[in-house]
């Protein structure tokens, strides 16, 4: 956390109480993708509240509601016929996936992977896998979820090939759950608050091949990989995995709280009128939001832009680690990059560093945050509208950073 309190910010730059400004490489959690204050947005959202703030979908239904639901029906990945429904927040949509899943399989198990992260509230704490803070204290947790290897390939034998570390997972699905039990297999595509571990190639596809042999529902959790983050629409896409369920949020209302899940409408519809839904599920001004963002992030092609910024990040981060070998690993994909610090020569993490390098950023203006299990990673997660003078700017100061921290 900051120790400033915000006053304003514009594009990816906030300014505090004191009138101080910071370069933002966080997008408030990879939320503001489309940048802080987007004239679009904001006169969308003006131009909504002005019709009106709420009717409850359920009692008076609008159109901003619908054309959300047709454009996720759009994006996500894969032809077939889908239906969505609007929620408040990513955990709200996970909730919901699964929900779906077991209404649809008539099943229970939910599998879930290694350092995955999926929302603080009761089912998402049990499918989140760290302990401090999520989870601490706050059990019991609910039952019917299982937890499955990841890869992770900084950390897993070398050389295990993505195919390979599926079935690794897919063995203790089989053995310890039954496939005939699990009603879905539920992943970030790249791992979030886990420490953004983008698993090996071929890992994704082999899982979700396994789950269409089995009959067990694939869902992605796309929350924080969706809506351009990482150069597609969605981080299935870059192998081609088309899920069954998809959950998304974040990034898809610069910053108003909106959540979907989008699947196959036979999946969809086998649940009965009124078992999914929420008062202000789908919220008409989050609605107008996030139609301006989606319309935004087409004309500003702002996949093409994540994959920009990536090219940026990614060859600083890599000129970063050759000088320090503290920095054992770099990864990521488009704009959602990391570095992970270790003790030099090893896998043993070394959160102290990360740390200090955190707070030197912010302390010299730049918005960077942690992750990881072991809170040894640093993410950056700019605004996909950021220009190469400003990110190159935060850079600096990362570099700056790390070089201060080890000194
Ligand atoms: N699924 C993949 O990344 C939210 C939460 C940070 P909500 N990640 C940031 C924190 O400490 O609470 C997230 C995610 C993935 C689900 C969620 C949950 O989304 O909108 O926070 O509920």
């Amino acid at each position: 956390m900051l120790p400033v309190y915000i006053d304003r910010a514009d594009g990816a730059v906030l300014v505090d109480v004191d009138g101080n400004s910071y370069i933002d490489l966080g997008s408030g959690i990879a939320v503001t993708s489309i940048g802080h204050n987007v004239e679009s947005v904001v006169d969308a959202v003006n131009d909504q509240m002005r019709h009106f703030a709420h009717t409850c979908f359920m009692v008076g239904p609008y159109e901003g509601y619908v054309a959300v639901c047709e454009k996720l029906n759009e994006l996500t990945p894969g032809g077939h016929a889908k239906t969505s429904i609007l929620l408040n927040s990513g955990a709200e949509a996970v909730e919901n996936a699964i929900k779906v899943a077991r209404h649809a399989t008539g099943r229970q198990a939910v599998v879930v992977f290694d350092h995955a992260y999926h929302g603080r509230t009761n089912l998402t704490m049990a499918l989140t896998a760290k302990n401090m803070p999520y989870k601490d204290g706050f059990g019991p947790f609910a039952p019917e979820v299982y937890r499955a290897p990841m890869s992770y390939p900084f950390r897993d034998p070398e050389g295990m090939s993505g195919e390979e570390s599926a079935g690794r997972a897919i063995e203790v699905i089989e053995k310890q759950v039954g496939a005939a039990n699990v009603a879905c297999v539920l992943i970030e595509p790249i791992q979030g608050e886990g420490g953004f571990v983008v698993p090996a190639a071929g890992f994704l596809p082999a899982v979700a091949s396994w789950c269409r042999d089995s009959e067990v529902l694939f869902v992605a959790d796309e929350v924080q990989t969706g809506f351009c983050r990482t150069g597609d629409w969605f981080a299935c896409e870059n192998e081609g995995v088309v899920p069954d369920l998809v959950t998304t949020a974040k990034g898809i209302a610069g910053g108003l709280p909106l959540a979907g899940v989008t699947g196959r409408s036979e999946l969809m519809g086998n649940v009965h009128t009124g078992g999914l839904g929420g008062t202000y599920s789908g919220n008409p001004v989050a609605c107008a939001a996030a139609l301006a963002v989606i319309r935004t992030m087409w004309d500003l092609d702002l996949g093409g832009e994540a994959r920009r910024i990536g090219a940026v990040i990614e060859a600083r981060l890599h000129g970063l680690q050759k000088q320090h070998p503290v920095i054992g690993d770099v990864r990521g994909r488009g704009a959602m990059q990391a570095i992970e610090f270790v003790k030099p020569g090893t896998t043993v993490a070394d959160p102290a560093t990360a740390s200090a390098v955190a707070a030197a950023c912010h302390a010299a203006g730049v918005v960077i945050l942690t992750c990881g299990t072991w809170s040894n990673v640093i993410r950056l997660l700019p605004p996909l509208t950021i220009d190469d003078a400003l990110l190159n700017e935060g850079l600096d100061v990362l570099a700056e950073s790390v070089a201060a921290a080890v000194a």
